[in-house]
Parts: structure tokens; sequence; C-alpha cells
């Protein structure tokens, strides 16, 4: 069994004017189809072969360079075009809103916390916020497709929520503005989505 790039839930156009259409297509159709078809043949023929990607990277060498890069990149992608939405937006509600409350004081506490990771992590990567077993909240930064479920790498935990910060997710529209992208990215969080996977990440040992 190999891995497939799954569809996009929306038009490429559907998060404008926030995340610009070109971007969707070129990022979706090229960059995650790459990481995708690039994760297939590092572990063709191998006993990597069948296994979940979750289980891939809780358990990578991470010397296997071929499936952490593609690896992550498969699995970074994924969750980021779930926990967006064109209806996105607001702030989270429910036990997700209070283990944010608790972690950062409030919702303005986690966006400068989430923003100050996202705009710092120098060069290529991502900013996350994840759910560790018991259901506290963390905001951490991992550089090139690396993530929170690789050992040692971040802050442990599930990803819930991730943002991609390479010039690839954000140049055409913003160019050199990064800070412009990421405070654009809190009108297209679907926060139902997080939402969930917080529920089932508070109760599931990833770490
Ligand atoms: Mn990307």
């Amino acid at each position: 069994m190999s891995f497939t790039l799954p569809k996009l839930k929306y038009a490429f156009n559907a998060l404008e004017p926030y995340i610009d259409a070109k971007t969707m297509e070129i990022h979706h159709g090229k960059h995650h189809a790459a990481y995708t078809a690039n994760l297939n043949k590092a572990i063709d023929g191998t006993d990597l072969e069948g296994k979940s990607i979750e289980n891939l990277l809780i358990n990578l060498d991470k010397d296997n360079k071929p499936v952490r890069n593609n690896g992550g990149g498969f699995y970074n992608h994924t969750l980021f075009w779930e926990i967006m939405s064109p209806k996105g937006g607001g702030k989270p509600n429910g036990n997700l809103a209070s283990a944010i409350d608790s972690a950062f004081g409030s919702f303005e506490g986690f966006k400068e916390r989430f923003t100050l990771a996202a705009s710092t992590q120098f060069g290529s990567g991502w900013a996350w916020l994840v759910v560790h077993k018991g259901g506290s909240v963390e905001v951490c930064a991992t550089a090139n497709q690396d993530n929170p479920l690789m050992p040692g790498i971040g802050c442990g935990g599930t990803p819930i929520l991730g943002l991609d910060v390479w010039e690839h997710a954000y140049y055409l529209n913003y160019q050199n503005r990064r800070p412009d992208y990421i405070n654009a990215f809190f009108n297209v969080i679907n926060w139902n989505e997080v939402s969930s996977r917080y529920a089932i990440g508070k109760e599931e040992v990833k770490e």
C-alpha cells in the first residue's frame, strides 16, 4: 500500500484573499504531490512499507533523510489543508479554549506566542500547536519538514494546528512579508477541526 495525495475539501481560490489560488494550486498539486511521490519511493520495498504515516514518524530514524523529509512533508501538508477552511477564523471554544487559556492566559496570548514561533523560525519550517496526553497544549516550531511527532525534534505531543512558513507557502502573494501571512492565517483556521484533533490527541499517546 502506498500513500496518495489527499484531495482538498475546498477550491483553490476558497481561502482568498488570505491565501491565493495560485499558491494553493502549486502548493498542493506540486509540492505536496512531490512529497507524496518521494515518500512512496523512499519506503518502496523496505520494511517501512505498509505502516501508517504516524507510525513512520513516531519511530523515525532521523538519519533516514528521505523518509524524514518526505514523510514529514506528506503528514504536515495533509494536516495543514484540513485545519484551514473558507469558513474559518474566530476563536476556539469548549475544552480547547480552556486549555489555551491555561497555557497562554488568553486567546490573544496564544496568538502572540504562535505568531512569535512562526515569525522567528529561521528559514523553512513550521509552527505548531500540540496537545500532550492529559490535555495541556504547547506551541513550538520545527525546521524543514520536521514535526513534533518525530522523536526529540519539537515539543512532542500530537500536532493539532500547523502553519507552513516555507516561502513556497506565501511568497507569490506576500513576498518577504511573512508576518502578514501569519496574521492572515488566523482568518482561515478551522477551529472545529482543531478541536476534534484536540479531543482525540489528549487521550492518545503520541509521545
Ligand atoms: Mn509547504
